[in-house]
């Protein structure tokens, strides 16, 4: 059984408030990026953590060290429970964002290959399975891979094992199924098929039935 997050990836607090009540029940976390965090102010953190399940900051982090740990100051004050970071910018600063989730009890999760076409330029193969070790070496709690590569996604996990978590974007609106992928995966990450959808709420159960 795969947990179910919604990728809350809508613009400003009104909408973002209703989808997320619209869901309620049927989510393990909520996952905010850049388009809500920069047209809502960090501030819906708290609006969204009323539902007593995490919300995961998506800012993808890639930067130095001491930037990452500054980053992780403001998420985590701001009231997330985890974070994702991208792993590309080295051990360094990957440890950063460890460190920093670890120091008030988050969780880090280091994207390790992504789910677009365009991640087979760079992010995969050889790369992702190097930040899949770094990852683990790093003492992240989890990684991100994706649903629309899923014999990439199983090659990943035999890398990190058992005890680190995976979460899968990539269902839905880019084409992968909860079915593809939730036997290698901790979570299923689901945007645009919820948060499009006439009854997000109703869209949601359906994933999470799907994913059990
Ligand atoms: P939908 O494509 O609308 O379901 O949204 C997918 C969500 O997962 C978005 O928030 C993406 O930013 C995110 N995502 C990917 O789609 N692919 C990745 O490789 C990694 C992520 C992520 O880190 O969450």
């Amino acid at each position: 059984m795969a947990e179910l997050l919604l990728a809350l990836d809508v613009k400003g607090s009104d909408e973002a408030v209703r989808v997320a009540n619209s869901c309620e029940g049927e989510l393990d976390a909520i996952k905010i990026g850049y388009p809500l965090v920069l047209s809502a102010g960090l501030g819906i953190v708290k609006e969204l953590a009323k539902a007593n399940i995490p919300v995961i900051a998506d800012f993808k982090v890639a930067d130095i060290p001491n930037t990452n740990t500054l980053i992780c100051d403001e998420v985590f004050a701001a009231g997330c429970s985890g974070i994702i970071t991208h792993a590309f910018c080295g051990s360094d600063s990957l440890t950063a964002v460890v460190d920093g989730a670890h120091d008030y009890g988050g969780i880090a999760l280091a994207v390790c290959e992504m789910s677009h076409p365009g991640a087979l330029d760079f992010l995969t193969g050889a790369n992702a399975e190097i930040m899949a070790k770094m990852a683990k070496d790093a003492g992240a709690d989890g990684i991100i891979a994706p649903a629309t590569r899923p014999e990439r996604t199983a090659i990943l996990r035999n890398i990190i094992g058992n005890t680190m978590k995976i979460y899968s974007p990539g269902v839905g609106a880019q084409g992968a199924q909860p079915e593809d992928v939730k036997k290698y995966v901790d979570g299923i990450i689901v945007g645009r098929a919820i948060y499009q959808a006439a009854d997000p709420g109703k869209a949601a159960h359906n994933f999470r039935v799907r994913c059990l």
